[in-house]
């Protein structure tokens, strides 16, 4: 069986390569490297890691064309469907009693692009801890730590307490750092938080959020970040809203306000 639509891509593809291959003279060790690379991300574990450095970017940048309202952003590797639904007001995003890393309120404001209220918005949200390491992805961490889901309430809004993470490091010690490494670029992404959004008039959306002034904004080995998707953040300080935080220091307060159109042409595939 066969679809116009895979038809198109995949022959286009095929010339592409062959073009490719003519025009830079590739030799046949050249082609099994290249082979061999991709044989060997899988074999470690890398999955999805070295297309979604090179070229995730670019695909969600193609689902945002003309988009109204928020945009999307990449997924990266390292999602987990399933994550614990949080309860407590505010929730906090499951953690370790010592977590390091100073503490954060994410909130904000799930709107349609015209700016109704979408209550009930699930948002599922995961990110690095003070390390830079993932749970279930990285060794040594308790399962679904930093990981977790929640709903926005009557007015769209959503609250979790979780920790401030730091900029990424990707895996270099793998096959895409090895790539990375011949092309004599470093391995970080800024800081980032993963969130995907869904409710009934939405669908999926999935974005990532940065922080403002943050270290490698402008160098990300991703080339993920779009000013759209940069958080407004403050350091608080000030002790009777730490007090009414349930907190006990200083504390970032990161807000953003996801406003998808409904209906934006993404959900289909
Ligand atoms: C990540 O956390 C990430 O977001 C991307 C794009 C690649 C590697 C790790
Ligand atoms: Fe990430």
């Amino acid at each position: 069986m066969t679809n116009d639509r895979v038809l198109t891509v995949v022959e286009d593809l095929e010339r592409t390569l062959v073009e490719f291959i003519h025009k830079h003279r590739i030799t046949h060790a050249e082609y099994r490297a290249a082979t061999d690379l991709i044989v060997a991300e899988v074999q470690a574990g890398e999955a999805s890691l070295l297309f979604d450095v090179f070229l995730e970017a670019a695909a969600t940048d193609m689902d945002n064309e003309g988009r109204e309202g928020s945009i999307e952003a990449i997924e990266g590797p390292f999602y987990l469907p399933g994550a614990p639904w949080l309860d407590g007001s505010p929730c906090v995003l499951p953690q370790r009693p010592d977590e390091s890393g100073l503490p954060m309120v994410f909130h904000g404001q799930v709107t349609s692009d015209t700016g109704e209220p979408l209550a009930g918005a699930e948002l599922d949200l995961w990110h690095a801890d003070a390390n830079g390491q993932y749970s279930q992805i990285h060794p040594g961490i308790p399962d679904w730590n930093l990981r977790g889901r929640l709903r926005s309430d009557d007015e769209g809004r959503f609250e979790v307490l979780t920790i401030a993470p730091p900029p990424y490091e990707i895996p270099k010690n793998g096959p895409t750092g090895t790539v990375l490494d011949a092309l004599g670029r470093h391995f970080f992404r800024p800081a980032h938080l993963h969130v995907k959004l869904r409710h009934p008039s939405l669908g999926e959306r999935t974005s990532q959020l940065y922080f403002p002034g943050g270290e490698y904004l402008d160098s990300d080995v991703a080339n993920a970040v779009r000013d759209e998707l940069v958080l407004e953040t403050a350091l608080v300080e000030d002790q009777a809203r730490i007090e009414r935080q349930g907190l006990t220091g200083p504390f970032v307060d990161a807000r953003y306000d996801f406003a998808f159109a409904a209906t934006a042409a993404s959900t289909s595939v």
